[in-house]
């Protein structure tokens, strides 16, 4: 599939490989969903575009544990996640004015300055993007077409999103949303600092990282080694500050290489790809979303100890109160709203 191509392709069914898939029904034993939504009908249709071809991708990828795929994402998918963003800015910014705790909403900041001007006069500094992250635009994102084809070639065609996205703001200067080398097995499988575990060492995630501004060495973009996916799980623990480090000079024994993107194109990383984000060196926040996928428990192809891995996974997802999304499934998939009713339940169960 070459630049400026456009072509159809679906879900992968069995001997349909990038056609219309008709979802004849929609089934996940693993996620103890009521059966109630299981009735879904209807057709699935992909249609993108992108100048690499699916055996670069997927070169690339298994060669380097990493791949960067342009043009995957138009505006009208990235948009939707930035007014989001915009709105949750300007009502913060409007109630602490109204409260008297800001000078000004900086209402005629850009989008990459307001959020930054705010916290600077306010003297915060937040490692995390403190507001939501839900609402049909995420679902949107995780279920973008270009995004799942690419998951179906080096994942496989039963895939879950994790079904909650890290929001970055990466403001200017700030220590604490940069981080220093890691894979992202490590953050997923521990949970309190100091103690080393390892939950996902044989278990094959991905992490979607996509830029909403342009990523670059100046604002702070993502550095990986080419080839440290093939290092293992390395020996790591949360600091205080809960960023993981790593016991050994990853630098010594790898090339980093900086990876600036532009808005429509996505980084894809395996699990295990070591990688970091340096210091944001300008005025500005380098806004971006990054979201992780995993095999859904009970896929047919996974061996004992990644059904096991899995089903941690999930598991972790379930214990707070989230429902992991099922994006690729031969068998169908759930509807904003469907989804919606799985996550309302899993709360409800849990007594939130
Ligand atoms: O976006 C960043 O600054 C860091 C992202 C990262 O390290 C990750 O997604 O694992």
């Amino acid at each position: 599939m070459r630049a400026g191509r456009v072509r159809e392709c679906g879900c992968r069914a069995p001997g349909r490989v990038w056609t219309e898939w008709a979802i004849a029904r929609f089934f996940v034993p693993a996620l103890a969903v009521a059966s109630s939504d299981f009735d879904l009908t209807g057709t699935v249709r992909f249609v993108i575009e992108s100048p690499m071809n699916e055996p670069e991708i997927q070169t690339a990828y298994q060669r380097d544990g990493y791949v960067v795929v342009p043009s995957i994402l138009d505006a009208t998918q990235l948009d939707p996640i930035r007014a989001h963003i915009a709105a949750r800015v300007d009502e913060y910014a409007r109630d602490q004015y109204a409260q008297g705790k800001l000078s000004s909403t900086y209402a005629d900041n850009s989008f990459t300055r307001r959020y930054a001007a705010l916290c600077h006069e306010q003297g915060l500094d937040p490692r995390g993007w403190p507001f939501s992250t839900s609402g049909r635009e995420f679902y949107e994102l995780y279920n973008s077409p270009g995004i799942l084809r690419v998951l179906d070639l080096i994942l496989g065609p039963e895939v879950c999103n994790l079904g909650s996205p890290a929001l970055r703001t990466k403001l200017p200067d700030s220590e604490v949303t940069s981080f220093p080398w890691h894979q992202d097995s490590q953050y997923v499988d521990q949970t309190a600092v100091g103690k080393k575990e390892q939950h996902t060492a044989h278990l094959h995630m991905v992490t979607v990282w996509v830029p909403l501004v342009e990523a670059t060495v100046e604002n702070g973009c993502c550095w990986v080694i080419p080839g440290s996916h093939r290092w293992g799980l390395l020996e790591g623990a949360r600091s205080a500050d809960h960023n993981v480090r790593m016991e050994e000079d990853v630098e010594a024994k790898g090339t980093p290489v900086a990876v600036p993107l532009e808005p429509g194109s996505a980084l894809f990383m395996s699990n295990l790809c070591v990688h970091t984000s340096k210091l944001n060196s300008t005025n500005d926040c380098r806004w971006s979303i990054d979201f992780r996928y995993f095999p859904t428990p009970g896929s047919a192809d996974l061996a004992p100890l990644q059904q096991s891995e899995a089903e941690f996974v999930r598991d972790k997802v379930l214990g707070g109160g989230g429902v992991p999304l099922v994006v690729l499934s031969t068998k169908g998939k759930p509807s904003w709203e469907q989804w919606q009713r799985q996550v309302q339940q899993q709360r409800a169960s849990l007594g939130h």
